[in-house]
């Protein structure tokens, strides 16, 4: 298997994650994938939407977006990380849906300020993204105990939100005042598969 993506990226760690925590082995292909710079060799040869993460498999086949990849690796170990069905998996993916979903918007205000022409910047827009990862982050903690039975997609997803947020936005203190998520978060340290993937440049 071929994992297309970043060190940079938290979508790209979360596949990692998983792949890790399902003993399943892969090479890593080092892409860059940046807003209004198309590389186009990846574009036309693995994933056309020209984001990060991708999987091509042993088979030939590339899987994009970072649910489906952990899926797809959950099926092939016949792991836990996403329950097979019923409510138990419904729940999973929605904890999951809100984590990955505060994290694209850190992600597309990172994109705004970092990337965009200075003149052209909407700071409003950009704080309204990261606003909605700080609510994000207090439905985490209202539900902390459902983050903290399994190792499974949705705290993945809660790992890879916290340590892009630390890694981006260093200047907030996501922790302070979520005593929940920090001591979920320090709990997950424990795993390699957590700490042998931080966010690194
Ligand atoms: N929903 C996707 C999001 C992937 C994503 O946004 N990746 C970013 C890097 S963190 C990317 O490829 N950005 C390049 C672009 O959007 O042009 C997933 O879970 O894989």
């Amino acid at each position: 298997m071929i994992l297309y993506g970043s060190f940079t990226s938290p979508f790209v760690r979360a596949a990692r994650i998983a792949a890790i925590e399902l003993r399943l082995s892969f090479e890593f292909a080092p892409t860059i994938v940046r807003p209004t710079q198309p590389n186009a060799a990846y574009g036309d040869g693995v994933n056309p939407l020209r984001r990060v993460p991708a999987l091509e498999t042993d088979d030939g086949a590339v899987i994009v977006d970072s649910r489906v990849i952990v899926e797809y690796l959950n099926d092939l170990a016949e792991g836990r990380i996403i329950p097979a069905h019923g409510a138990a998996r419904i729940e999973c993916l929605n904890r999951h849906a809100v984590a990955a979903g505060a994290t694209e918007a850190l992600v597309s205000a990172m994109y705004e300020r970092r990337m965009r022409p200075k003149e052209k910047q909407w700071a409003g827009w950009a704080d309204d993204q990261i606003d909605k990862a700080r609510a994000a982050l207090d439905w985490i903690e209202a539900r902390c105990g459902a983050y903290s039975k399994e190792f499974d997609l949705g705290a993945i997803g809660l790992v890879c939100l916290l340590d892009y947020a630390a890694f981006r936005f260093p200047e907030i203190d996501w922790l302070a005042a979520r005593p929940g998520i920090a001591a979920l978060r320090r709990e997950m340290d424990h795993r390699a598969s957590v700490s042998d993937t931080m966010p690194s440049e």
